[in-house]
């Protein structure tokens, strides 16, 4: 067996070409390649200088982290971009039209990569902690899509970072389910169970050459806990053992999910700290620094996950305390912690934060006003869907309060009203459950939305008249609209409207 091929970055760069697919490894900015992708980009600004054309397609698990998609956008090489996004200089370039970007459920990813629904993948770019001269990869801190990508693309250019020890061997479960007609199910019972590999396993001649790296990933530190987001914890901690109490949830609680961002900190802190809520396990998506927070105090005492997406200093210190934290990890490809089966199937709690929410419980996580991306919708659909109890949680008012995160109709839809169990903001809890439109509206105003707010969104009830739903057609948007006119949602005039 021939050694591996050894590449720099500036070589493997070489190896891309203006309109090929390009599929990177990570989940969020965990585990993302960060030399070769920054060398793309020079590349294309030489091009781009020369007159000649040069921008590629980008798949990756989900978002990445500045050297990468931030590098590309900077220089205007991306042509078609998905799954997910969080990069300002990319969401800048999506919003102006300059990249075509699709926003997709990520634990779809995969499979429609399999199905050909993507198109054909050129190159698969891999970050590694290890990988053998026998085609077995090793991953770092996420899983993503990688097993897929680096199985089905052309050719695989593999970032070998030796900031990631080579304990990393066995995090991993690497795993993809077969297509139909012949899937069976996917055995996964409770979290912590295996079912797959620790490598990924290619043929080594498919590996063009391996890039040597000692980069740390560029996952950004968490702002503290603010009184909203603390108010809204502490609702959220309340709910949960209310539930217990009344027996709709089991006293030994039940996996939980929770999204990405400050708020999703500040929510699973405030549970942690709960005296009636017992320790828990975690069947998510991104282990984040909270996770890790929790972990040390054994209140969370089991995490799968597809990312472990925490600073640089968290990850080091999880690498010196390996022995404690790896019976207590486990990272698998993002169709297995994302899968509406196995989601379903153990019950999990998923908590997700909304962009806005409407009188019906519909729910908007990634359009700012109908019409800017923010970041995507990510895995919060995947869960929210398949739930045992699907929250969303926001603050009420954004902007200063010039916008109320409570609105008669999203502007954009992501998760449906039929998705959503429970709606938290800082002012209260909105158990939808069970209740028709008009018991929605009612408990969504009353409990949920900003006090300056109240008296607005009772007017545009009060004018709907008769019919199942609340909505009065002619003025749905009258919010957004006063927004975009005055600068101020409270501004809205219902009588200027049909
Ligand atoms: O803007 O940064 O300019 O101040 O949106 O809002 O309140 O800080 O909340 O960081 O938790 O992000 C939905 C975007 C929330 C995120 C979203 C503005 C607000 C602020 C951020 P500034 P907050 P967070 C699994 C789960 C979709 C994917 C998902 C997200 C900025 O949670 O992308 O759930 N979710 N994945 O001011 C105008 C409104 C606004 C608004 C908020 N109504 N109008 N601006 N903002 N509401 C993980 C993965 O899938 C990887």
């Amino acid at each position: 067996m021939k050694p591996l091929n050894k590449l720099t970055a500036e070589e493997a760069a070489q190896f891309i070409n203006d309109g090929e697919t390009i599929a990177v490894s990570g989940f969020t900015a965990a585990g993302a390649p960060k030399a070769v992708p920054g060398t793309i980009a020079a590349r294309a600004v030489v091009e781009h200088a020369a007159g000649r054309p040069f921008k590629i397609n980008l798949i990756s698990g989900a978002s990445t982290g500045p050297s990468l998609d931030g590098a590309l956008a900077r220089a205007k090489a991306l042509g078609f971009r998905t799954p997910y996004q969080s990069d300002p200089d990319l969401r800048k370039s999506i919003n102006a039209g300059e990249t075509q970007f699709f926003d997709m459920h990520l634990s779809r990813l995969p499979q429609d990569v399999r199905y050909g629904f993507l198109g054909h993948l050129h190159l698969a770019l891999i970050e590694a902690s290890e990988v053998t001269k026998y085609g077995e990869i090793v991953l770092t801190s996420s899983v993503g899509a990688s097993p897929t990508f680096a199985r089905l693309a052309d050719k695989v250019i593999i970032e070998l970072n030796r900031y990631h020890p080579p304990i990393l061997r066995g995090l991993h479960d690497v795993y993809e389910p077969d297509d139909p007609p012949q899937r069976s199910d996917v055995p996964v019972f409770k979290p912590s169970d295996r079912i797959g590999q620790p490598v990924i396993q290619i043929d080594p001649a498919r590996i063009l050459g391996v890039v040597e790296t000692n980069l740390p990933d560029e996952t950004g530190v968490f702002a503290d806990v603010s009184p909203v987001t603390a108010q809204i914890g502490a609702h959220v901690a309340e709910f949960f053992a209310a539930e217990i109490n009344r027996g709709l949830i089991p006293k030994s609680f039940l996996p939980v999910q929770s999204g990405v961002g400050d708020t999703a900190n500040a929510v699973l802190m405030a549970m942690a700290d709960h005296p009636e809520i017992p320790n828990f396990q975690m069947y998510t998506e991104v282990i984040q620094d909270a996770v890790i927070a929790l972990m040390r105090k054994e209140r969370v005492t089991f995490a799968s996950g597809c990312s472990l997406t925490v600073p640089a200093p968290t990850l080091e210190s999880i690498y010196a305390d390996w022995e404690f934290f790896r019976p207590r990890l486990l990272l698998r490809p993002q169709e297995i912690t994302n899968n509406p089966e196995i989601i379903r199937r153990i019950g999990t709690i998923s908590i997700n934060t909304a962009i806005e929410v409407d009188l019906s419980g519909n729910v908007n996580s990634t359009h700012v006003l109908g019409k800017h991306m923010m970041n995507g919708i990510g895995g919060s659909a995947d869960f929210a869907r398949a739930a045992f109890l699907s929250m969303f949680i926001c603050p009420s008012t954004a902007k200063g309060g010039k916008i109320s995160t409570i609105v008669p109709m999203v502007s954009h839809l992501d998760s449906s009203e039929h998705s959503v169990c429970v709606v938290v903001t800082e002012q209260g809890v909105a158990d939808l459950r069970g209740k028709s439109p008009s018991a929605r509206a009612k408990l969504i105003i009353e409990n949920c939305a900003h006090p300056d707010y109240r008296p607005i969104l009772r007017d545009y009830v009060k004018r709907g008249g008769n019919g199942h739903s609340v909505q009065s057609l002619g003025a749905v948007f009258g919010m957004h609209l006063s927004y975009d006119e005055t600068g101020d949602m409270r501004n809205v005039k219902w009588a200027n409207l049909k």
